[in-house]
């Protein structure tokens, strides 16, 4: 596919790959940024990429090593997002002039994207058909105008990405809180929200417990519903790690994906001559949403393994010191039967109980978890039964063992920190209006879904969006394009072009930003920004290249100016944090614990790790013990001849945005409208290989929705799934459904039936 032109479905199907990484990993990272950016500006970007004064990668939250950092501390993929990032391509004036709204909205996300980075303010007035430039001092008069236009500030939302730093998030929610709102959906409603409630419920504290230390050191990893091959893809390197220390590696997912059986690294001459080194000891192609089910009966076998020899399988001391619910959770896990886990996993007796006889012979178990967890209606309680798993044995708060949700945007773990979320607890609020002399709103605001029923039902008219791709990332795309259309307000600030700047309110307004590689220059001198990873290590981030455009602002200033304009007479000295961002910093190290002294210590060389309480042997929940639950068996039901299908990212793509119609992992080029479904559920509907179908989702008030024109690959997936790539697929998931609990769209747990065209 070349650039600049809309992808064209030209399907290439090959054997899906037994290994990931190696040779062409580093081959296709550098095609990819040649392609966006010059030789020079691949070099600046590579050799700043994840060193400890350079730019921390804008691809995923998995953790740099806290010691010695090689030359190269990236992967294919952290080269390709940030090189997509530092593309030489340019949207100007010109490009919005000759581009119509209405033409813009017809393209691809790919087109979208390759167009380059954004270089000035822009708006669409109401009735306009084009975007026309603005100067930044009448973007904020006219986005403040119409926030204070507002019936109630309620009526207002400011969505947040992941991409955001810490400074800007800490502004952002600021801004919002002081303007008198609590709505801050953000992607990590769509995202790890279950990871948070469950851990929540269970540990009091909704982040992992792991270090990469502890990884590396485990005696067994299970690594459930992720695909690091592609998502994370230094994790391979630590889990090779693990496997040369010794300790086994589980693989749980419905899809055979590379990454996970075979790890060729890049950096090592076994890696690039040799077979370099086998992942997973054991694979559990297990069926979509049997993950409950599984943990369940692992929970049984171990209890019943007590029962025979008392004293050797459970960490009595750890259950007595720090749970409760222990007696519950045991009369519940008890009722599941291995028909039961049959018809949940599609895995057989022997899988399971090899994987126990694993887990008996391990001192320290680590879980390891993505979206195939969380994104599935019973998300919650599937990481509330790996706790429950994990706490059978004492597997938390030592070396080699505990929770891991490895999380997905760098900084979305970060944001939270900083107080993006609508319901962030009354302590957080009670420090924040400390600081600055307020009284910030107790009411929660809206998350992800209840922002886009509000729009839809005109309870909110502005929308702001800070990052990402609000209009692409949620479910349900038809209803979520109606509901910003909807609105009276839509402003992005972005660095490079997407449908949510083509699916717009009356008024549309773009804030072009600089990116996480590029110079931020202030009053009092060069800048950097904060982000805290998956492990919780907090650290800098320094851009290195001339910015995109020389009329760009840094997220922090765009929020600055806009919260004078909007908010006047506010005591918070909102001028004083564009010039010097230690000043925002000093703010975080009063509001958020953790952070004291946070200027200094984020200045040493790696930063520094925020505590986990539970490393400590402190849970901080209601009753000060961590919580054996108990959860009621669930499963996916999908009525006779349906399918529950998972929409999914390529390894091509981040997030919204494919680079390519490429998936060379599993054996797919050069498209991206297709659906790979195991050949005996095939065979069972009457469809073959290369058949073109309409994905039909079903739902419980009898509505239905369809994508067109998939071609179906016959793929060794789990029995009874099917997975499609996300964002295009998201126009079959229903607004309705969701996480119980955490209400994230069930984007893994999609009931469809597959039609035939033609
Ligand atoms: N290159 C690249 N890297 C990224 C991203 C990107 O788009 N591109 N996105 C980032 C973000 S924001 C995130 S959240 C992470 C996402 O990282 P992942 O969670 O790895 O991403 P997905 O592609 O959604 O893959 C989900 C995996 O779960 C499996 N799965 C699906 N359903 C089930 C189930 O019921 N049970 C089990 N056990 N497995 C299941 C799928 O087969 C697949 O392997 O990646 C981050 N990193
Ligand atoms: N069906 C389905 N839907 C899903 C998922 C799924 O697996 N399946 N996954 C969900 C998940 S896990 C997530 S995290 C969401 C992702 O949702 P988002 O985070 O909203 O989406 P992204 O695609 O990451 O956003 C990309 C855009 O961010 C902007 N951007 C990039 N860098 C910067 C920056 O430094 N500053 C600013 N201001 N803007 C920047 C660019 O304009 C770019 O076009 O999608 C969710 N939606
Ligand atoms: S593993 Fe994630 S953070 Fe690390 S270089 Fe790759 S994309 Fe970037
Ligand atoms: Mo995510």
């Amino acid at each position: 596919m070349r650039s600049n032109e809309d992808p064209k479905d030209d399907l290439k199907v090959t054997k899906p790959k037994e290994w990931a990484a190696g040779v062409p990993a580093v081959a296709h990272a550098i095609e990819y940024s040649l392609s966006q950016t010059s030789a020079k500006r691949t070099a600046l970007t590579l050799f700043a990429l994840n060193q400890t004064e350079g730019i921390d990668c804008p691809g995923c939250a998995w953790p740099d090593p806290s010691g010695h950092r090689h030359k190269n501390e990236y992967c294919e993929n952290g080269a390709k997002h940030v090189n997509d990032e530092a593309t030489t391509k340019r949207v100007t004036r010109e490009f919005f002039a000759q581009h119509p709204v209405a033409e813009l909205d017809g393209k691809s996300d790919y087109w979208l994207n390759q167009q380059g980075r954004l270089t000035e303010p822009m708006v669409k007035r109401p009735g306009a058909t084009h975007y026309e430039p603005i100067s930044w001092d009448d973007a904020f008069d006219l986005v403040a105008d119409g926030l204070n236009g507002l019936g109630s500030p309620d009526e207002a939302m400011f969505y947040t990405s992941g991409r955001l730093n810490n400074e800007a998030a800490f502004l952002l929610q600021l801004l919002a809180r002081s303007f008198g709102t609590n709505n801050l959906p953000d992607c990590s409603n769509m995202c790890h929200e279950s990871s948070g409630s469950g851990l929540g419920e269970s540990l009091g504290i909704g982040k992992g417990s792991v270090s990469l230390d502890d990884i590396h050191e485990s005696d067994l990893i299970l690594v459930a519903g992720q695909n690091p091959g592609t998502n994370h893809p230094r994790m391979l390197s630590a889990l090779e790690e693990t496997k040369h220390n010794g300790g086994q590696v589980v693989a749980i997912n419905p899809l055979p994906e590379a990454g996970l059986k075979r790890f060729k690294n890049p950096q090592k001459p076994s890696g690039v001559i040799g077979r370099g080194t086998t992942i997973a000891d054991q694979f559990l192609l297990i069926r979509p949403g049997g993950d409950l089910a599984l943990f369940q009966m692992l929970n049984k076998l171990l209890l019943e393994a007590e029962a025979a020899a008392p004293g050797t399988v459970l960490d009595h001391d750890f259950i007595e010191r720090n749970t409760i619910g222990f007696e519950e959770f045991s009369k519940n896990v008890e009722a599941i039967t291995w028909d039961d886990v049959h018809t949940a996993t599609g895995l057989t007796r022997d899988e399971v109980e090899e994987l126990h006889r694993r887990v008996l012979q391990s001192k320290s178990v680590i879980v390891c978890w993505a979206m195939g967890l969380t994104q599935q209606k019973h998300g919650v309680p599937t990481i509330r039964e790996i706790v429950n798993f994990l706490m059978l044995r004492g597997n938390l708060g030592r070396p080699g063992a505990g929770v891991c949700p490895v999380r997905g945007h760098s900084n979305v773990q970060g944001d939270r920190t900083m107080g993006i979320w609508e319901q962030m607890p009354q302590p957080f609020l009670d420090a924040l209006g400390a600081e600055f002399d307020f009284t910030p709103p107790t009411s929660h605001g809206f998350d992800s879904v209840n922002g886009v029923r509000a729009m839809r039902d005109g309870k909110a008219s502005v929308f702001v969006g800070v990052a990402g791709n609000f209009v692409r990332a949620m479910s349900d795309s038809d209803v979520t394009e109606q509901a910003l259309r909807n609105c009276s307000l839509t402003v992005q600030i972005s660095t490079k072009l997407n449908r949510s700047h083509t699916v717009v309110g009356e008024t549309a307004v773009i804030l072009p930003t600089l990116g996480r590689s590029d110079r931020d220059v202030q009053a009092t001198g060069e800048q950097f920004v904060t982000v805290e990873d998956s492990m919780s290590e907090v650290h800098q981030s320094r851009g290195k290249l001339d910015p995109a455009s020389p009329d760009l602002l840094s997220e922090v200033a765009i929020l600055s100016r806009l919260a004078r304009r909007l908010l006047p007479d506010s005591a918070i000295p909102w001028e004083s944090f564009e010039g010097d961002y230690d000043l925002v910093r000093e703010r975080i190290a009063r509001v958020v614990p953790g952070f004291e002294d946070f200027n200094a210590r984020v200045r040493r060389p790696g930063g520094f790790r925020l505590p986990n309480p539970v490393n400590e042997g402190v849970f901080p929940t209601p009753s000060g013990k961590a919580v054996f639950t108990s959860n009621e068996l669930t499963m996916p039901r999908p009525p006779e001849g349906h399918l529950v299908l998972q929409s999914l990212r390529s390894h091509d793509q981040w997030n919204t945005i494919p680079y390519s119609g490429n998936d060379r992992y599993r054996g797919i080029h050069n498209a991206r409208h297709v659906v790979l479904v195991n050949p005996d559920d095939l065979a069972e509907r009457g469809l073959s290989d290369g058949d073109v179908v309409d994905i039909v989702s079903v739902w419980h008030d009898g509505t239905e929705r369809r994508a067109s024109g998939f071609t179906v690959v016959a793929y060794p997936a789990a029995r009874g799934s099917a997975a499609s790539y996300y964002p295009e697929t998201n126009v079959l998931v229903p607004l309705d459904s969701v996480a119980d609990v955490s209400n994230t769209p069930t984007s893994k747990e999609v009931i469809v039936r597959l039609e035939l065209v033609g």
